[in-house]
């Protein structure tokens, strides 16, 4: 299966067929673009000092990063292999955030402090980069001795997570999950931002320990804050490794625990997750467009319900005004000579007559689409964009998430509804169209990647 050319159709697909759909619901087109572009990414994240950077000149099997004991990295950097004549290469933030064809574009937002720390090294003789891109990351630190950082962290981390195909994140025994801002990322950032089943735990640097003992601690303490953080009592694997290279002699050393070679397949293993995850991603997109149009077109219904009621009325008023209007204004102002319902039982009707009478059956009308779209509808959208939550069923914890991730643009959709969008709304067929999306065409590519 060529995974690269499913992808560029799949991406084709998508904007072909949905990417207007997106934009009219306000969805950011850069979300769903983002997803479909350029290789699979392994995204490293953990304490400082976890051995992250290591691991990264491990796998590539160059000198690449910097290591060292004390918090070595402060920026991301994004390792791959070079694709061009160029050779090897250090390319600046700036470049990297703005250039169209990467994924990063999104990283804009959070301003040039941020560009001051990320780059990206391309590099040569590294065949398993050629489809796998590895974000190496500065490491978490306690906001006890964080020289404070200068963007933000959590915002960065969250958005290449959302990114990443894996998420591998590090700690070491000697920091087994006590610092701050890794506690932070656990706990708000990833399960906001990755599925579960593409973080991979590991704790590095075992040979440190110093004897069976320590290392059965360490991994106990590892343990117990993850649960604190993630608030579940199942635990995840936890890869125990060391470096061969820099590895200590040691009791624990001695034990022969030893998982780095299945680690770095898995890593390496990456790029045949990808296209399943990009499905994962597009249908959640696509679902959270559904549940928007399945909001808007609820929230129509309501308003179509309001502009039957008013027509009923007008059609009402305006009949019984027809034939009776100018009896009354014959009556207050002397003309017309006859009244039309009487010329109509007469058998002949002069036009001039029509006049007030077309001009009673209009006048209701003019009136209820004043009333509905200065006051009715206003008042709906407004009611409905405090407590827009109401217009669906969330049953299932599914929803209520998705939920919780669309209300603001649901709002904002709502306030900006008029009548002659409540009139000319098409959501049902727009949801029509995301069904057909995604009976044929994702379950058509979820048959190719079985
Ligand atoms: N004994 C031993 N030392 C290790 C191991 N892995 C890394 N080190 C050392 O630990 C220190 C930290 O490793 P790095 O790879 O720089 O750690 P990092 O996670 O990239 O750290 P930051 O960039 O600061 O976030 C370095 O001095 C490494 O040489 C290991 O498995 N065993
Ligand atoms: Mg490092």
């Amino acid at each position: 299966m060529d995974e690269k050319r499913l992808q560029a159709e799949l991406k084709q697909r998508v904007t072909k067929k949905l990417a207007p759909l997106f934009a009219s619901y306000l969805f950011e087109p850069e979300d769903i673009e983002n997803v479909l572009k350029w290789k699979p990414l392994v995204l490293m994240l953990g304490n400082y000092s976890s051995g992250k950077s290591t691991l990264i000149n491990e796998l590539v099997g160059q000198n690449i990063q910097r290591t060292g004991q004390a918090p070595t990295d402060d920026s991301f950097t994004v390792i791959t292999a070079t694709d061009d004549q160029e050779g090897a290469r250090s390319v600046p933030g700036a470049t990297v955030i703005g250039d169209e064809k990467l994924p990063f574009v999104s990283l804009k937002d959070f301003g040039e402090r941020l560009i001051a720390h990320f780059e990206m090294k391309l590099i040569d003789n590294a065949p398993a980069l050629q489809n796998l891109a590895i974000i190496d990351s500065p490491g978490m630190l306690d906001s006890v001795t964080e020289k404070n950082r200068d963007y933000d962290y959590e915002g960065v981390i969250g958005e290449l997570a959302k990114l990443a195909d894996l998420v591998v994140l590090m700690f070491d025994p000697h920091k087994a999950g006590t610092i701050k801002e890794t506690y932070d990322a656990i706990r708000t950032v990833l399960p906001m931002s990755a599925m579960e089943d593409r973080i991979i735990f590991v704790m590095s640097r075992i040979d440190e320990c110093d004897n069976p003992g320590d290392l059965v601690r360490a991994y106990g303490t590892l343990c117990w804050n993850l649960s604190q953080m993630t608030g579940r009592k199942d635990m995840p694997r936890i890869f125990l490794t060391f470096s061969p290279d820099l590895a200590r002699e040691s009791e624990a050393h001695g034990l022969g625990i030893d998982e780095r070679q299945e680690l770095k397949e898995k890593i390496m293993a990456t790029p045949k997750l990808r296209l399943s995850h990009i499905l994962q991603d597009v249908d959640r997109q696509v679902q959270a467009l559904r549940l928007t149009v399945e909001a808007m077109a609820a929230f129509s219904a309501q308003g179509r319900q309001l502009v039957r009621q008013g027509l009923t009325v007008a059609a009402g008023l305006g009949l019984f005004l027809f034939f009776f209007l100018d009896m009354f204004v014959r009556r207050f102002a002397g003309f017309p000579e006859t009244s039309f319902l009487a010329s109509l039982l007469g058998g002949k009707v002069p036009v001039r007559l029509l006049l007030i009478p077309v001009a009673g059956l209009i006048l209701p009308l003019l009136g209820v689409v004043l009333v509905l779209s200065q006051w009715r509808i206003p008042r709906l959208a407004k009611r409905h964009a405090a407590a827009s939550e109401k217009l669906m069923e969330l049953d299932t914890p599914y929803r209520k998430n998705a939920w919780l991730n669309i209300q603001g643009q649901v709002r904002e959709l709502i306030a900006a509804t008029r009548l002659r969008d409540i009139i000319f709304a098409r959501h049902r067929g727009h949801l029509a169209r995301i069904d057909r999306f995604l009976a044929r065409d994702m379950q058509d590519y979820y048959g190719k990647i079985r």
